[in-house]
């Protein structure tokens, strides 16, 4: 056994291995050797796509050696890792983001080339790995950038969706919604492990145990389904380390039923099969709304107790070098992104007190200390919680933990505020309604040693509503804030490789890319004619590139030198996509009444939507077909000379967003104040030179503090007075807004296509209703879309603005967030390879 460890043995292993260096004649001689073995063609028969999957196993086998020389030098050095539990990562494409952060792109694309193909073909093959709703799923990949930019020893746990989220087409102005089957193809971004493999148990009952005076829990019975992992490698950008997700794929035990198979009935005898892989076969595509179905629940546990069982692994690994279980924290920390991963509180409490004994304060203790939770919504319609008779009949031993839990948490509630029944029942992690439910969020919490929100007004507006109670019991100092940021590498290298030259030759240097506040430099050529003329050369070839995009995918024409005006993101009602066109309408009425001299003065515009809605959203979904409707009627109006346009972009992804983002003039994020906990979108329209129209809400605010008032068009109510707002609505004779009121007016006569589809979409505004403030905010809203016109008829002054807002992002780099997380929640440091 030992003789493979000779010296000679590892000398001719390491001769052996693929080498690190690679330049353009060694990616060739790879290239060309996956096309002949990998996947058994030849140079007459190779298309682009078979080029990109050359190309793609070419570069994953330089992956696969950063892994696992990552892998063994984090194993050696033991520092406490963390574990980043998300039921989502919303990754998108991975070739051209490996290519860059590898440093590879130039050799690649050279040897592509003289192949006989071009990069930007082979990159358009691939398809986007969708396993994400929105802004949560892509925080979690962008994080996992960071952290392996930055080195830190980390590990993502998700899951493998056969499905991601759904394909949006607009069919008659209608969104239609069609599977993802993404792994149609062989999918070389992830490694299969089919010997990591994890058996998870549903269902059974529970036995208590009497051994002298001590009681112990036994969960027996039930069904067993297995999770086997499958593993996608995260390179840092310009170092060696490259970090792992671990996704979770269900499969069954047995193959199938062998009894019914002999006794002759087939089909049931695959049922079992096909249930089991069913587990994690789709992501569920609500983003902040709760559907309460079983099988999600289902997918939670799975997921968890997948994750933990495996991080046992390691624990294992210590506990034979007689540490104590007290240091486990000082091990591992876990993040949970938001409360999905909830169960994973619970389920470790049930390792340490029903596995390995021990007593259930000392487990307890073991378990807080180890977790963080993250908050992502206010939304009362988010919040997670779970009927107690499902749990119960899923996770029968679960839910005792939780109610013991439940009752030592609020022994010590009572002792804090004696009688005080109301806050009990505030705080309780129970709800006390038929049936009862368990409060996701009260047991994250409980179970947590920091809570934090994901951008200042969100971390405030926690603490001061929905979880104010518990600041009062345990203190301010459990709750934090940690505001979002965004990965540079993908949000401005790899999306918009123009600006991120212009940048590097003007700063002299590519470090911003790893320290995003030296942008601030670029404060200093703002005055620079000719760097602004290059500044805006860059981004009107940006905005030609989405032209060309929307021309192919949608055959309409629009002019890139008009104001392009967008807003991109999942429809949803606090977003208010249904405010920016009613303004649209406004706006195109405007036009109409105007003489011709007056038209002139009018700035050409290119309005763009893009986003999904969840499949049982009605309301976000009829937003969608108001959109297209007013589109068709403007679109081909002659009468405004192409003053205006409305495009609204089908099955908007990430890949799409990377098109979208570098071409934007305007950005929109206009939620109601106080709904939208951070966004994410605006950090990067702003990197990216592109000014937000927004308004008074999540992270808005903290760019507007960074970039300044000059670079930014703020408006609306602010959170303070929502609350108010909504009351007057109620309770006092409120009249609509005259200019939105004229809007309304306008579709119910029929401008728009048939009015009466529309009908359920304007009584959300009508009186006593508009609980997202669309008539108080409707004429702020115009005035700041009239300044914003203004300003952009100073080019000059536009392409100041512009470049201020870049070099004022630095704060926004998700290396920030994820420094602070590291430094301040999980105590982890830094290991480079
Ligand atoms: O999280 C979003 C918030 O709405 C944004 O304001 C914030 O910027 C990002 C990142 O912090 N929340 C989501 O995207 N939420 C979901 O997608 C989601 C998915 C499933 C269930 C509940 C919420």
């Amino acid at each position: 056994e030992l003789s493979k460890w000779r010296p000679e043995v590892v000398e001719l292993w390491e001769k052996c291995s693929v080498p690190e260096a690679i330049d353009k004649e060694t990616f060739q001689k790879s290239f060309i050797r996956h096309v002949n073995t990998t996947l058994a063609r030849s140079i007459y028969n190779v298309d682009n796509f078979s080029a990109y999957q050359a190309t793609a196993h070419a570069v994953r086998d330089r992956l696969i050696q950063r892994w696992n020389e990552t892998q063994q030098i984090h194993t050696e050095r033991d520092q406490k890792r963390v574990y980043y539990l998300s039921l989502e990562f919303l990754l998108g494409r991975s070739l051209d983001n490996a290519l860059l952060n590898l440093g590879l792109k130039d050799a690649f694309g050279e040897g592509v080339k003289e192949l006989g193909f071009k990069m930007e073909d082979i990159l358009g093959q691939e398809v986007d790995a969708a396993l994400g709703n929105g802004g949560l799923g892509r925080l979690a990949a962008c994080y996992m950038d960071s952290l392996a930019t930055l080195c830190y020893p980390a590990w993502g746990y998700g899951v493998r969706y056969t499905y991601g989220i759904f394909q949006q087409k607009i069919v008659d102005g209608y969104q239609d919604e069609f599977p993802d089957y993404w792994l149609n193809f062989d999918n070389p971004w992830e490694l299969p492990r089919v010997d990591i493999v994890v058996d998870v148990k549903f269902g059974g009952h529970v036995n208590k145990i009497t051994e002298g005076d001590t009681v112990r829990h036994e969960w027996v019975g039930g069904e067993t389904v297995q999770a086997v992992a499958y593993d996608v490698p995260i390179p840092g950008y310009g170092v060696k380390n490259c970090i792992n997700i671990r996704l979770w794929s269900s499969k069954p035990r047995r193959k199938f039923d062998l009894g019914k198979f002999n006794a002759g009935e087939y089909d049931q005898a695959v049922q079992e099969q096909m249930k089991a892989e069913f587990l994690t076969a789709v992501l569920y595509p609500n983003d902040n709304h709760m559907v309460g179905k079983e099988l999600r629940l289902k997918q939670q546990y799975f997921w968890v107790a997948a994750s933990l069982y495996d991080m046992w692994v390691e624990v294992r690994r210590f506990k034979k070098s007689q540490r104590d279980w007290n240091e486990f924290p000082d091990q591992v920390a876990i993040q949970l992104n938001d409360t999905h991963p909830t169960l994973a509180i619970v389920e470790l409490q049930r390792i340490l007190v029903d596995e390995e004994r021990l007593g259930w304060d000392e487990a307890w203790e073991i378990v807080t200390n180890t977790f963080a939770f993250t908050n992502h919504t206010v939304l009362p319609e988010a919040m997670e919680k779970w009927p107690v008779p499902t749990m119960s009949q899923l996770l029968p031993r679960h839910i005792q933990i939780i109610f013991d839990l439940n009752l030592f948490f609020l022994q010590k509630v009572e002792k804090f505020a004696p009688g005080d029944r109301d806050f009990l029942a505030r705080l309780s992690i129970i709800e006390e309604s038929t049936p009862q439910y368990v409060r996701m969020a009260h047991l994250a919490i409980v179970g947590s040693h920091r809570v934090n929100g994901v951008a200042k007004l969100h971390s405030k507006l926690i603490k001061e509503t929905i979880f104010k109670d518990f600041v009062r019991f345990y203190g301010p100092d459990k709750f934090e804030n940690k505001t979002n940021g965004i990965t540079p590498r993908r949000w401005l290298h790899q999306a918009n490789p123009k600006l991120s030259e212009l940048i590097s030759e003007t700063l002299g240097h590519k470090d911003w890319l790893k320290d995003l506040s030296l942008l601030k430099k670029l404060e200093e050529s703002v005055n620079d004619k000719e760097f602004r003329r290059r500044w805006i050369a860059v981004k009107h070839s940006n905005k030609v590139r989405l032209a060309d995009y929307i021309r192919d995918v949608m055959d309409i024409d629009v002019n890139p030198n008009a104001l392009f005006d967008v807003q991109v993101k999942r429809i949803h009602e606090y977003k208010r996509q249904f405010m920016n066109i009613l303004g649209v309408i406004h706006h195109y009425n405007n036009i109409k009444s105007m003489s011709p001299e007056k038209m002139r003065n009018v700035v050409p515009r290119v309005v763009i939507f893009g986003g999904k809605a969840a499949p049982g959203y009605y309301i976000a979904k009829l937003v969608i077909k108001l959109i297209n409707s007013v589109a068709s009627v403007v679109n081909k109006d002659t009468n405004i000379q192409d003053l205006l346009k409305v495009i609204f972009i089908p099955d908007y992804n990430v890949s799409v967003a990377e098109i979208i983002v570098p071409a934007s003039d305007i950005s929109q994020h206009i939620s109601t104040a106080g709904t939208e906990a951070s966004g994410t979108s605006n950090m990067k329209f702003v990197l990216n030179g592109g000014l937000i129209l927004g308004t008074v809400d999540g992270a808005n605010i903290e760019i507007h503090e960074e970039i300044g008032d000059d670079n930014i068009f703020m408006f609306g109510h602010l959170a303070e007075q929502v609350e108010d707002l909504r009351y007057a609505h109620r309770y006092r004779d409120v009249t609509m807004d005259p200019h939105l009121n004229a809007v309304i007016k306008d579709i119910e006569s029929g401008s728009f296509g048939e009015a009466r589809i529309f009908a359920p979409l304007i009584n959300t505004l009508t009186f006593g209703k508009d609980y997202y403030l669309i008539s108080d905010d409707f004429g702020s809203y115009l005035d700041a879309q009239k300044l914003v016109e203004e300003a952009y008829k100073n080019e000059k002054d536009w392409a100041k603005k512009s470049i201020l807002c870049t070099a004022n992002m630095g704060k926004f780099s998700s290396d920030r967030a994820i420094k602070e997380y590291a430094e301040s929640i999980w105590g982890t440091v830094p290991v480079e390879v």
